[in-house]
């Protein structure tokens, strides 16, 4: 997937696999049309969707099946935090979701990971995917105009087009705590879960980390450690996961209206099989939004989201209703008031990502649970058997560090591709995360970004998602193999103007705000500020409408030779694809193509 995590690296982490042997280079470069990086929700969708168009593609992930984070995240308790089965999944293959079960509405990570082996089954995506292999060097040949690719394996290879489906969530987030290394226990990292079960049985744990990772794991934890106790630095809004058994019926008229359902996911701003509604909170009266907000926390889901009102992000008075409802809820729930105290949010509630828990409440009502609020009683340091605290010593025999990720643009700074000039990423990001279209980086042609920031990534239905951007990605490719183009590149000035209708559209919510993973907060040094593009349905009609344009903001270079576009025989692979968009129709006359 990427090279290993930066940050101290406690001894009982998983090492990344393949990173420990020293790289053999090969002599030998293998070419491709397309080299992905990354074998993912994204990277699998990426491998099946351009080698239906006839293109030759490599992927390459560290690990050693496919699942990208639902490989890494096995941590006990780890669902599907969104809206969930039979909604999770790809939308592709009509088929594909026919024939699949899921048991649960929020389904655990196993099943997840057994939904996509069996996609990569089903689609024999395996053949063209290197397991076990970092990619460590990434770097873009002006002249030859391709993307050298140098893995952990010694093995080298070049492609036109690089497809960065590195994660929105994949650089583990390792802070450097004082002492994190004389501590001599078991240390875990949510993020990077080991394959063989950790047994909590008998011992003394701490957790640090109240995001969605820990939130899920807390309560699995302490049903069966001899002592939990939970470091929380941030107090947060978490709704009922309302997790339960799909009934037949469901499932079979999930199927039935599959066509409804897509056409509804595709008209929804987050890509969420939801109805779009005008409800706002202010409009409703007390007592109407006491019900309303009631029947939600029963239900659970992420229904909060999606079906209470369309204020609460853009207006405090909105946002009070929701959270003052929410901390009532935990009040009533946790039995000891100081410990209440502790856990009441502060923040905007839907500005830091809405977590669904199964049971966390009610964790600190258990004998064997303990809390500790790290903005006053902060980590002084660890011991080789505790954690210390300002007012006192936590025996502990275990770690497990829910501290998230370096989000949204970590996973591609840790690649870091090198661009035109010898220009590396780490430098063109040092205080923005330039980009057009949330896709494409100027100085980085043919470099395609899924998932990045610029685009809605983490607030879009990410397999859809997915499939949207790289049917976007794979309609530009056609458009440079059917005109032998060598290189399509977006402008700093199309990347300024993005940047500009990106930061307006987050500046109209409360988002920004708050310190998040979202905004870059949780991770020193980061450049902070809201990187998402927030409307799916506007993004996804931007992304149609730069294409229709001609591909409007981006220069075009023409093939520098035969080798760099293989024109003639791609061509006729892709006028035999049955899906040809409309940039492959018509011209604009507004393309700055030089054809
Ligand atoms: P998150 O949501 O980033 O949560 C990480 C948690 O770790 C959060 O409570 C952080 O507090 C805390 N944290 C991070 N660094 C520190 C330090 N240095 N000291 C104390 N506490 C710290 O990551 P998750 O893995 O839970 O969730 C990420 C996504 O993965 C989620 O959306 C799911 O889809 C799956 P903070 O709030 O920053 O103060």
């Amino acid at each position: 997937m990427q090279p290993k995590d930066q940050g101290p690296s406690p001894s009982s982490f998983l090492p990344p696999a393949g990173t420990e042997r020293p790289p053999r280079r090969s002599e030998e470069v293998e070419n491709f049309d397309v080299v992905v990086i990354g074998a993912g929700v994204s990277g699998m969708y990426a491998l099946h969707h351009l080698r239906e168009m006839g293109l030759s593609v490599r992927v390459y992930d560290g690990a050693s099946d496919v699942g990208g984070t639902w490989w890494y995240n096995r941590y006990p308790g780890a669902r599907v935090d969104g809206p969930g089965s039979p909604f999770y999944c790809y939308t592709f293959s009509d088929e594909l979701m026919k024939e699949w079960d899921w048991a649960e509405t929020q389904s655990e990570q196993s099943a997840v990971l057994a939904y996509l082996e069996h996609v990569a089954d089903r689609f024999d995506l395996r053949r063209d995917i290197e397991f076990e292999t970092w990619v460590e060097a990434v770097r873009y040949d002006e002249s030859a105009q391709h993307w050298t690719v140098e893995t952990s394996t010694g093995k080298r290879a070049s492609a036109q087009f690089l497809i960065c489906a590195v994660g929105a969530l994949s650089a583990a987030n390792l802070p450097d705590f004082p002492g994190i290394g004389d501590f001599a226990g078991e240390t875990y990292h949510t993020g990077r879960w080991p394959h063989e079960p950790v047994s909590f049985a008998g011992k003394r744990v701490a957790v640090i980390g109240t995001g969605s990772s820990g939130i899920q794991s807390i309560p699995e934890i302490a049903k069966e450690a001899a002592h939990l106790t939970v470091l929380q630095r941030t107090a947060q809004f978490a709704f009922p996961a309302g997790n339960r058994p799909l009934t037949p019926e469901e499932t079979k008229e999930a199927r039935a209206s599959w066509g409804a359902v897509k056409a509804k996911m595709l008209a929804n701003p987050g890509g969420f099989p939801a109805d779009t509604h005008t409800r706002t909170a202010l409009a409703a009266t007390p007592e109407e939004r006491e019900a309303l907000y009631e029947s939600l926390w029963q239900i659970g889901s992420f229904k909060f989201l999606l079906d209470s009102y369309n204020d609460i992000v853009v207006s405090e008075e909105a946002n009070k209703t929701m959270a003052d409802f929410v901390r009532r809820k935990i009040r009533e729930i946790v039995r000891d008031p100081g410990t209440a105290d502790k856990l009441m949010p502060d923040h905007f509630v839907m500005t830091k990502r809405p977590i669904l828990e199964n049971g966390y409440w009610e964790t600190f009502n258990r004998d064997n649970v303990t809390l500790v609020d790290l903005r006053e009683d902060p980590i002084e340091r660890f011991t080789p058997n505790s954690v210390r605290t300002r007012t006192g010593e936590h025996p502990i025999e275990m770690l497990v560090l829910a501290t998230g990720f370096d989000a949204i643009s970590g996973s591609m700074l840790r690649l870091d591709p090198t661009g035109r000039g010898g220009v590396h990423l780490k430098e063109r990001w040092k205080d923005r995360f330039h980009n057009y279209l949330g896709l494409t980086i100027a100085g980085f042609p043919n470099l395609f970004v899924i998932h990045g920031p610029g685009s809605p990534g983490v607030f879009y239905n990410m397999p859809l998602g997915a499939e949207r951007q790289l049917g976007w990605v794979g309609d530009v490719i056609r458009h440079l193999r059917d005109r032998s183009l060598g290189a399509i590149e977006a402008t700093e000035d199309s990347e300024s103007a993005w940047g500009n209708e990106t930061d307006a559209i987050a500046n109209a919510t409360l988002f920004p705000r708050t310190d998040s993973w979202w905004t870059g907060a949780n991770i020193e040094g980061k450049p902070r500020y809201f990187s998402a593009y927030l409307l799916g349905t506007l993004y996804y009609q931007r992304l149609s409408d730069v294409a229709n344009a001609g591909y409007e903001g981006f220069v075009f270079e023409p093939a520098h030779s035969a080798g760099s576009g293989s024109a003639s025989r791609r061509s006729r692979a892709l006028d035999n694809c049955l899906d040809l968009g409309p940039a492959t129709r018509r011209r604009s006359p507004k393309t700055s193509s030089p054809e």
